[in-house]
């Protein structure tokens, strides 16, 4: 999964592709690169981050949605936590709704993903972006984290939305010390267990940066370590900025593991 961030702020490509030509430009320089599925977003979840009004998210994303359907016949996923943004961008020719909150934020985002054929990303995060970095906290961050996302996904299956459109995501970064993300990336197996397929998103995060001591600039050998150990743990899908560096570094992986879906 290829990330096209339409947004001035994004922790790594923010203002890069705020411009709708220049999305337009990464997504196919991505599509080009081999990516399975792109998600565009509107709004920056990093850390510290105010929330972006739907009307603006959509004035972000729609053009680019359109542009991007109009050349590629691929998945294209919505990067929000609103209904509203998420029905402009299904009508726009998106597919997908990638959904931080896993369908808690606004209460009108279950309904609309189950009237609707799409597949929707189902993310665990501890508080909301503005805060979430605080003071993270969990007695067994592996057990509570495959809990909540295990109850997501039964309350969307059990509210009419089929089985084989859900994909969870444990939300690396997303209300979480380096120690968190450490033992979250460690237990994939245990969220793959689960039953649904996992998603997995650390390309260029901070846990990254507090390891090597490198800037976001800096981060993509260690994210495409991330990368690697995700996919040979059984994750489906890698959100990453940088396609071709990950496929390059999966296809030898895979060369050297056979298993591992290249
Ligand atoms: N991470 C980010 C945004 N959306 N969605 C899912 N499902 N999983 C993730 O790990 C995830 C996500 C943060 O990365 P990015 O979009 O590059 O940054 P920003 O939120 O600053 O736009």
């Amino acid at each position: 999964m290829g990330v096209v961030n339409v947004t001035p702020d994004s922790f790594f490509d923010g203002g890069r592709f705020a411009d709708p030509v220049a999305a337009v430009a990464q997504a196919r320089r991505l599509i080009d690169e081999g990516a399975d599925i792109l998600d565009i977003g509107g709004e920056s979840t990093r850390p510290g981050s105010e929330p972006v009004f739907a009307d603006e998210q959509i004035r972000r994303v729609v053009p680019v949605i359109e542009q991007i359907r109009a050349l590629w016949p691929g998945p294209i996923s919505v990067d929000t936590t609103r209904a509203a943004v998420a029905a402009a961008a299904l009508a726009a020719g998106a597919n997908w709704v990638n959904d931080i909150s896993a369908l808690r934020d606004d209460p009108e985002m279950l309904p609309l993903v189950a009237r609707l054929d799409c597949a929707v990303v189902l993310m665990h995060m501890q508080g909301t972006p503005r805060t979430m970095q605080v003071d993270p906290t969990y007695h067994d961050v592996v057990a509570e984290v495959s809990g909540f996302l295990s109850d997501r996904a039964r309350m969307a299956e059990s509210s009419g939305i089929p089985r084989d459109r859900i994909i969870i995501d444990p939300g690396i970064g997303f209300g979480k010390t380096l120690e968190h993300n450490l033992q979250l990336l460690r237990a994939i197996p245990r969220l793959v267990a689960l039953g649904y397929p996992v998603l997995v998103g650390a390309s260029r995060k901070s846990f990254i940066g507090r390891i090597t001591g490198a800037p976001p600039e800096e981060r993509l050998e260690g994210s495409l370590v991330a990368a690697i150990r995700a996919v040979e743990a059984g994750a489906k899908i890698i959100r990453v900025h940088d396609v071709a560096s990950t496929r390059r570094a999966l296809s030898v992986a895979a060369a050297l593991t056979p298993k591992i879906p290249a």
